[in-house]
């Protein structure tokens, strides 16, 4: 309770020491017991605590309530991970929880990355009494919207409740927080939590029922002049190409695209993040334009239509900027004026299901050879991709093939970020493999605990393959108890950011070895050891096809498996094999 602003009279009922303030409300922290039932209403069940004073009320309160499913991860960065791995493998919010200060801090790369994502999240952070900002109290700082840059909403609820105005807003804030996490489109929301002392001590239950305020979703549709309008863009439109950014697996849409996919002028791209498997799909992106080579007019289409998250591939951000495309069409329920490409021309703010559902019957079928022209540089870069692989040096390239020729199907596959999400763009996917990157903000800093949390949230099959630097900067991901057996981590340890290497630039600075690839000599080994995991190790082919098989067998703890390449040679030959593939004919 701020100590200047209202005195507290103490008495004993009971085990509890109730306080009181001047209005008699008993300061039963009432406002924290709210988010409580209201999480709880909406069903929001998972909360991941890292430990601290100032958060003590909500560990109270929320840890001794068997609805709540509790975990404790100290590291907040990589706590805040771990979460969004939850919520994006269980498509439901998952509430983190910690002190004040640099605690609070820590979130925000996840917090952001969360946010560009669209993964629903629920960023709790305990604060001091406002009049305690910037008065040199310790852990104290400027915690209220510290995240506003990258949430969708960002609240503080009322320090203590004086009134039941207090109340009714405190609740209503606690249900725009909630909804905010998934409506109009799923993202993290900040609910800052100053409280005063006492932080023990206080009843952990009371008779108030907060009303929850709910969204109910209605059923989009496309304006039949809008729907005249579009239908004939598109039979105008002689080359469709429909590019699919990240999303989740969604089978609705996949039926969609099949159906247009039966259409000679329309030509569907997608990429591993996609989680969209067809014969009739474009999978291999870079693979098919490093063989189209500069033939781009051949193969750029007149009607561009996007949809989901972020792209990957560089080369075809770049090959759809160059190409003379008439009309792009984007379509996202908030985002849909972003204009990657720089043709945007009409953005549909619907979802991309809805869409397609009220579109694809209505869209005449075309005539022309746009589609097989691509199916024949896809089929022909896959001929190539292999030719290329048996005869190449171990290498990066050569250890992904190794490995996705072993993945077993059931599996879900994490990429970090830097090269490993890049490699696994150049290889055609066995079906039904879901599969997750750290795209939104594509950082280094939280790609394996992303994984254990998505791994822990199904307890299912899942493979995280990561670099090395990707992998020791999160290493914490293994300090905590939340661990699962199925857990599968593979370490390309190719002595630093091997990406560097291969990327024009950094090379031509004379500062390559030292300052963009951070160059050493660890191994994963001792990581394994200090979090008792199996470890494995691989420093060439025939070790690694070895290794494989008891590598993806069951396991009591997770299992790391640390494949050893040559940086030099690595990057050499994914240099070459474009080469190879560009100098190749269709
Ligand atoms: C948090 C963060 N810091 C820095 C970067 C810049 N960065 C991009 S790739 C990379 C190197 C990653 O090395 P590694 O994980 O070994 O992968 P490799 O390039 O060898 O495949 C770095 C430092 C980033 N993406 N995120
Ligand atoms: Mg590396």
């Amino acid at each position: 309770m701020g100590r200047n602003r209202i005195e507290s009279t103490n008495h004993v009922s009971g085990f509890f020491e109730i306080n009181t303030d001047l209005c008699g409300m008993e300061n039963l922290k009432t406002g924290l017991l709210s988010l409580a039932k209201l999480m709880k209403a909406r069903g929001i069940k998972h909360l991941i605590v890292s430990p601290g004073s100032r958060n003590a009320p909500v560990i109270n309160v929320f840890c001794k309530d068997p609805f709540f499913e509790c975990l404790v991860i100290v590291d907040e960065r990589s706590a805040a991970f771990f979460a969004l791995g939850m919520a994006l493998n269980l498509q439901k919010p998952v509430a983190i929880v910690c002190t004040s200060g640099s605690a609070a801090l820590n979130y925000a790369p996840a917090v952001a990355e969360a946010f560009y994502q669209k993964v629903p999240l629920l960023v709790l952070t305990a604060d001091r009494p406002v009049e305690w900002i910037d008065q040199g109290d310790g852990q104290t700082i400027r915690q209220k919207e510290v995240f506003k840059n990258y949430v969708k909403a960002s609240f503080e609820l009322p320090e203590s409740i004086n009134s039941s105005d207090d109340l009714w807003y405190n609740d209503r804030l606690i249900s725009e927080a909630i909804n905010a996490t998934t409506f109009p489109d799923a993202g993290p929301v900040h609910l800052n939590l100053p409280f005063t002392e006492p932080l023990y001590g206080f009843r952990l239950e009371s008779d108030h029922q907060p009303k929850s305020i709910e969204i109910s979703i209605v059923k989009q549709t496309l304006p039949d002049v809008l729907l005249e309008k579009l239908k004939a863009r598109w039979q105008q439109s002689k080359r469709k190409m429909i590019l699919v950014g990240q999303q989740h697996p969604d089978h609705q849409t996949k039926y969609w695209l099949e159906m247009l996919s039966a259409d000679p002028s329309v030509v569907i791209l997608t990429e591993t993040t996609s989680n969209l498997d067809h014969p009739h799909f474009i999978q291999t992106i870079d693979r098919c334009l490093a063989l189209i080579g500069s033939e781009i007019n051949a193969y750029e289409p007149d009607l561009l239509i996007s949809f989901g998250g972020h792209v990957v591939s560089k080369k075809v951000k770049s090959f759809l900027r160059k190409a003379a495309i008439k009309t792009h069409w984007h379509i996202d329920p908030v985002d849909f004026q972003k204009d990657t490409f720089q043709h945007l021309s009409i953005g549909i703010p619907m979802s991309p299901e809805v869409f397609l559902e009220s579109f694809v019957p209505l869209a005449l079928k075309g005539k022309g050879d746009f589609a097989s022209k691509w199916q024949a540089v896809y089929a022909r870069s896959k001929a190539i991709h292999r030719e290329y692989l048996n005869s190449a040096p171990w290498s990066d390239i050569v250890a992904f093939n190794e490995i996705f020729k072993e993945l077993p199907s059931h599996y879900t596959l994490h990429l970090a970020n830097s090269t490993p999400v890049r490699y696994a763009q150049l290889f055609d996917f066995v079906s039904e493999i879901k599969c997750f990157s750290n795209r939104g903000t594509s950082g280094i800093d939280g790609c394996t605990s992303t994984a254990a949390g998505a791994c822990f949230a199904k307890d299912e099959p899942t493979l995280l393959i990561t670099g090395d630097l990707a992998f020791f900067y999160d290493s914490n991901a293994f300090w905590n108890n939340h661990l699962s057996a199925q857990l599968r981590v593979i370490v390309i340890n190719n002595q630093g950011g091997g990406i560097f290497r291969f990327i024009d630039g950094p090379q031509t600075t004379g500062l390559l070895e030292n300052y963009f690839e951070a160059r050493h000599q660890t191994s994963a080994k001792p990581i394994a050891e200090l979090n008792q995991l199996r470890y494995f190790e691989a420093n060439n082919s025939k070790e690694l096809k070895n290794v494989l098989p008891q590598f993806f067998s069951p396991s009591e703890s997770a299992v790391i498996l640390e494949i050893k390449t040559p940086p030099e040679v690595s990057s050499e030959q994914l240099k070459e094999y474009f080469r190879f593939i560009s100098t190749s004919k269709v």
